[in-house]
């Protein structure tokens, strides 16, 4: 506001930013002021740090320009904006993805060579923002690559976390948690707007008040933090369109008590200070199962009020009518993290604005859908409603309100069924009163979405199935995507080429364009360079994991990967119970060595801190993988390799190497699944159960190219119903029960039987996950992957049709189905 009273004169302050020169001169002179006026040295004082922030910001000036262009237009042109509301964004590195979309690559390499030096060695320097756990984070980052190369307006809102997901490190075999440190070596690619900081509340009570003869309520909180609010640039690829990340930073509104500082008692000056500034302390590090616990309710209401408020102070014109709110936005719900925002709106229309409940709850439900992430029951997000009404009374009074007059209309339709009207109250009453989060999104959102088709019908026809009946149309699904200008044209770039060389370029932003690949998996020289290219690939990988201390990769071993959290209806378990019986057949001499398919296995996973039985599996996979690494008898034949610390950055090392990838899930278990994605993009087989998207990837590599095993969802079921007994499953087979007793027996345990047994009595006894169950077909089906493998010819034929056919899973598709299915907005032009 404060610029429309400047009257500039000098012709360079007429244009809206100066933009360096996009030239390799324009580029190395930006880049040399940045070292200099930036980071305060001199090219020959710098070190690869220095020289990377200066690079970081150099980026970002190109990217600046674009930026202030778009928010202009997005302003004048009033389009409605996608608000995707998350408490993950798991980014991966910066670096290379902005350069390729601003198409700065080749100028930026040129240059820094021009300074003497390599940018090699500079991209190593960049860490990773690890602000989410897993699948939920990445799916939120690649959706807001998407939507900024479609030009559709979007502000990602989430949490800037001093400390990601944590670092894993391993201690004889066990895993060991390391504060992930994220912003200590500087943050380039964000900029803080303390300027747009807004007040976020806690606490206190409410009242009644008469406001010129209407009696209104108002909240009055007990203490606010400040949400402080940083920007990160989203470049589109190739389309001059920077969308924004922002996320919020919490700031004591008091920094310390002078007085208290001044009396001596300096911990006491700044405990207010720490209280409110834990709330962007650190990402929860839990995938699936909420802690109950109310820092992390805070963060929520935290993030998503002060989001609310930005886009409606901010982004809206002044003048703006609050009743067409619907027309400018959706708020997108990714998961259950963000739905404290229905509240929060409804607050802001009934309290602040002044409308008319009715009025306001018709504008809520049509600026929010929710997209559910689980099946998982435990993973269904509940708040005590002690704890809600503690932290946020008015919320509390609001969310009551809403169900009130959910249930009445719940009574309209079916009747006084009370049974029902339990089941679908948001506040549930076992074991305690709990508010529902998943309810209240379903019930507040316009759609509710599952990430692959049969998440979706499960979601409908189980975990929601009562509100399904009640509003079939509110319910639709988008299977999941990933962005292939990650994770194939940057991850994998001899892949890419390959690929621009016999499609052209356009599968970057059109990836069914894949297709035209099918025809060249039958021509013989293809096949030799795609092969070629895997096995650089698996080269390239062998001096990342060299570089970190572990064995290089042997050539010639099928490289089978299984790679995400670690959980227990992943079934990491199952994978280790092929390597235990594979080993023990060679060694026993059931198994004849030389037919015996060279394996290597690579685990990546991170285990929640306080999920016991993860960890125990981190450790069983590790002290499998020394005992059989180390052993003669299978030299050359199986390995086991198990970075430490897998993240965005070493996937994107791992994906484009692996030959087949483990999606081994127990059925109705896995909503969606994305690394299985990525996986078949860049030419891995898939081993999987029937399983989220496994479903659809299979559906369209067809059969041939996917090995299917294990019971189907439906067969899962039937067999809960009669009585899961998995100690019969161990009686029947044979390799089972062999594989078992060895671990049992102590074997990779220096002998020690204890420290496994809880892991051996839990798959004999309770086995939640039914890995012994589906073990065998599980084994059967490795035995014909070891037969595809041996004719390499039709494996590179299946690896090619693999890749022609996973057009379907880019994350642009996802957001085309987003648009027309949920979002309706429209590209800027
Ligand atoms: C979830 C699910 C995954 C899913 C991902 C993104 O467990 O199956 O692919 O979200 O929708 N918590 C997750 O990572």
């Amino acid at each position: 506001e404060n610029t429309a009273e400047l009257r500039p004169t000098h012709p360079l302050a007429i244009a809206p930013v100066v933009a360096p020169a996009a030239s390799v001169d324009g580029f190395a002179k930006q880049f040399l002021q940045n070292l200099n006026f930036d980071q305060g040295v001199t090219l020959s004082n710098s070190d690869v740090n220095d020289q990377y922030l200066a690079l970081a910001y150099t980026v970002r000036d190109y990217l600046m320009a674009r930026w202030f262009d778009d928010r202009a237009q997005q302003k004048a042109q009033q389009n409605k904006t996608v608000c995707y509301l998350s408490a993950e964004y798991l980014l991966g590195r910066q670096l290379d993805n902005n350069l390729l979309a601003a198409r700065l690559t080749d100028i930026a390499t040129e240059a820094l060579a021009q300074c003497g030096i390599d940018i090699d060695d500079l991209r190593q320097v960049e860490i990773e923002p690890g602000l989410g756990n897993g699948g939920l984070g990445r799916l939120a980052a690649c959706f807001i690559d998407s939507l900024a190369t479609m030009s559709i307006p979007t502000i990602g809102y989430g949490i800037r976390y001093e400390y990601g997901i944590f670092r894993q490190a391993f201690n004889e075999g066990q895993q060991v948690e390391q504060p992930d440190a994220w912003l200590r070596m500087g943050s380039p690619w964000d900029f803080a707007h303390p300027e747009a900081a807004q007040t976020i509340s806690f606490a206190g009570t409410t009242e009644t008040y008469d406001d010129e003869g209407v009696e209104r309520t108002r909240w009055v909180p007990e203490w606010n933090v400040l949400a402080v609010p940083y920007n990160m640039m989203v470049p589109g690829y190739h389309n001059g369109r920077v969308n924004t990340l922002r996320l919020w930073r919490a700031v004591a509104t008091n920094a310390f008590d002078l007085h208290t500082f001044n009396s001596g008692d300096y911990v006491e000056s700044v405990r207010a200070q720490t209280f409110a500034e834990n709330i962007s302390k650190v990402l929860y590090p839990e995938d699936s199962t909420p802690q109950g616990k109310e820092l992390r309710l805070q963060q929520q209401y935290f993030f998503v009020a002060a989001s609310i408020a930005d886009f409606i102070e901010n982004v809206l014109p002044d003048d703006f009518e609050i009743e067409k709110l619907p027309e400018r936005v959706i708020f997108q719900l990714n998961d259950t993290h963000p739905v404290i925002g229905v509240p929060e709106l409804m607050r802001v229309l009934v309290d602040e604005k002044k409308l008319e409940w009715d009025a306001a709850w018709a504008i809520t439900q049509k600026c929010f859908a929710y997209t559910c992430h689980t099946l998982l029951p435990e993973a269904l997000e509940v708040w005590s409603v002690d704890l809600l009404g503690h932290l946020l009374p008015r919320h509390l009074e609001i969310i009551y309100r809403i169900n009130d007059e959910f249930l009445l209309e719940v009574r309209e339709r079916f009747g006084d069924d009370e049974m029902l009207i339990r089941n679908m109250s948001i506040i549930g009453e076992h074991p305690s009163r709990s508010v529902r989060m998943a309810y209240l999104a379903t019930v507040a959102g316009s759609k509710v979405n599952g990430v692959a088709e049969l998440h979706s019908q499960l979601l409908r026809d189980n975990v929601l199935k009562d509100f399904a009946t009640m509003w079939p149309d509110k319910f639709t699904n988008v299977t999941n995507g990933v962005t292939p200008r990650r994770f194939l044209r940057l991850a994998n770039p001899d892949l890419s080429s390959l690929i621009t060389e016999a499609l052209g370029a356009g599968w970057t932003v059109d990836l069914e364009r894949l297709r035209g690949l099918e025809a060249l998996a039958d021509d013989a020289d293809f096949r030799e360079r795609f092969a070629a290219v895997k096995a650089s690939n698996k080269r390239r990988l062998s001096s990342v994991l060299e570089a970190r201390g572990e064995a290089p990769l042997d050539d010639g071993h099928m490289l089978d990967v299984m790679i995400k959290r670690l959980h227990e209806y992943k079934r990491q378990t199952l994978k280790v119970l092929h390597i235990v019986s594979t080993y023990e057949g060679i060694v026993s001499g059931r198994l004849d060595v030389d037919e015996v398919q060279a394996r290597t296995f690579l685990f990546g996973a991170k285990a929640a801190p306080g999920y016991g039985m993860a960890k125990r599996i981190i450790h069983l996979i590790n002290a499998v993988g020394e005992v059989v690494s180390a052993d003669e008898r299978v030299k050359g034949k199986l390995k086991v390799v198990y970075p430490a610390n897998y993240n965005v950055t070493l996937a994107e090392r791992i994906i484009p190497a692996a030959d087949l990838s483990e999606q081994i899930s127990l059925a109705g278990k896995e909503a969606s699944g994305t690394g299985n994605m990525k996986l078949a993009l860049n030419g891995a087989l898939t081993i999987g159960t029937d399983d989220g998207a496994n479903v659809e990837i299979r559906k369209l590599v067809g059969d041939d190219n996917f090995f299917l095993f294990g019971m189907s969802e439906p067969e899962v079921e039937q067999l809960w119903a009669e009585g899961y007994r998995p100690a019969d499953f161990y009686q029947k087979d044979e390799r089972l029960r062999s594989a078992i007793d060895l671990i049992a027996s102590g074997a990779f345990s220096g002998g020690d039987r204890t420290v496994f047994e809880p892991l051996v009595s839990n798959l004999l006894y309770e086995d939640r996950f039914m890995a012994l169950a589906d073990f065998s077909t599980y084994l059967d089906a490795q035995d014909r992957v070891d037969a595809a493998y041996a004719d390499q010819d039709g494996w590179v034929r299946s690896a090619i049709l693999n890749v022609a056919r996973s057009g379907y899973f880019s994350s642009d598709r996802a957001m085309r189905d987003y648009l027309d299915r949920i979002w309706h907005a429209t590209p800027v032009s």
